[in-house]
């Protein structure tokens, strides 16, 4: 790959046994280098004999995703481009504390940091802790939300307290940002804000995910307005009454929050 515009380095870091490494292999086998139905439980990254039998990541192992982005989704890359080819360098990192040193070497050479937080487990410390050096290193984070198979299958919440525990998450991954970073500092506003794509949610083990822009773009048509513009409906305070087919930003009768119209419920049907 001699384009340089369009290599990315990026570092998977969590806590311990959040699921970096299952959706390391999940982003691999998308891309195609392991087999799909394997993809998930072989842990690719975890290539080490100790590492197999523990299930445990111990050293920092990179691996590379080529992945072509369709004409439509150029549009969302800001930064300079060359061709729609890109290469993902994503480095798997160990959440055991032991080898933080680890996520440290491996933050050295990455442009972006995706933070793996287990939705059923909330931010632990680990989280915290790795977030921190991302962001001393200067690496801008992206929140990926793990492990909502489980959410949705063994919580047995209703569609708006496991929004608020999705909410929960999303703003504790956003005030660690906020003590360790400022909005004036070299790198900008580096909050997570799923309005912006900036959070994925997705299931690491059984290879699914999505962001607010895919299901944007799929209701786009139907509420004639732009997806860039319905995104920002699809999380937070926006409440929408079918039967009136009117949006409002605080709860009333008659009234449901777009996630759970929208996101949740598709998902649950
Ligand atoms: N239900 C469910 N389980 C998952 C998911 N992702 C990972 N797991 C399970 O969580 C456990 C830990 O996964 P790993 O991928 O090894 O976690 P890790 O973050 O790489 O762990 P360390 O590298 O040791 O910090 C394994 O038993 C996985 O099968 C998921 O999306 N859903
Ligand atoms: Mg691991």
């Amino acid at each position: 790959m001699d384009k340089k515009a369009n290599i990315r380095n990026m570092s998977v870091i969590a806590h311990v046994d959040h699921g970096k490494s299952t959706l390391t292999d999940s982003l691999v086998s998308k891309a195609g280098i392991i087999a799909l139905q394997n993809a998930g439980e072989d842990r690719f990254t975890d290539t080490r004999k100790d590492e197999q039998e523990r299930c445990i990541t111990i050293k920092s192992t990179a691996i590379s995703l080529y992945y072509e982005l369709s004409e439509k989704n150029m549009e969302y890359i800001e930064q300079e481009k060359d061709g729609n080819g890109f290469l993902i360098n994503l480095i798997d990192s160990p959440g055991h504390v032991d080898f933080s040193s680890e996520v440290t070497a491996a933050l050295r050479v990455t442009d972006g940091a995706l933070v793996v937080v287990d939705c059923v487990s909330g931010v632990c410390v680990q989280t915290e802790t790795v977030l921190r050096q991302a962001i001393a290193e200067r690496i801008k984070p992206v929140l990926f939300m793990n492990k909502m198979d489980r959410a949705l299958l063994e919580l047995q919440l209703e569609q708006e307290d496991l929004y608020q525990t999705f909410q929960r998450i999303v703003e504790s991954v956003n005030v660690i940002i906020a003590t360790y970073s400022t909005e004036d500092g070299p790198m900008g506003d580096i909050q997570v804000d799923p309005t912006k794509g900036t959070v994925g949610f997705g299931s690491g083990l059984h290879g699914w995910a999505f962001t607010m822009k895919q299901f944007a773009e799929f209701y786009a048509a139907k509420f004639k307005i732009t997806p860039a513009k319905l995104m920002t409906r699809l999380w937070g305070d926006q409440f929408y009454n079918a039967k009136e087919k009117k949006w409002a930003k605080t709860y009333s009768d008659g009234y449901v929050r777009g996630f759970n119209q929208f996101i949740l419920d598709p998902i649950f049907k």
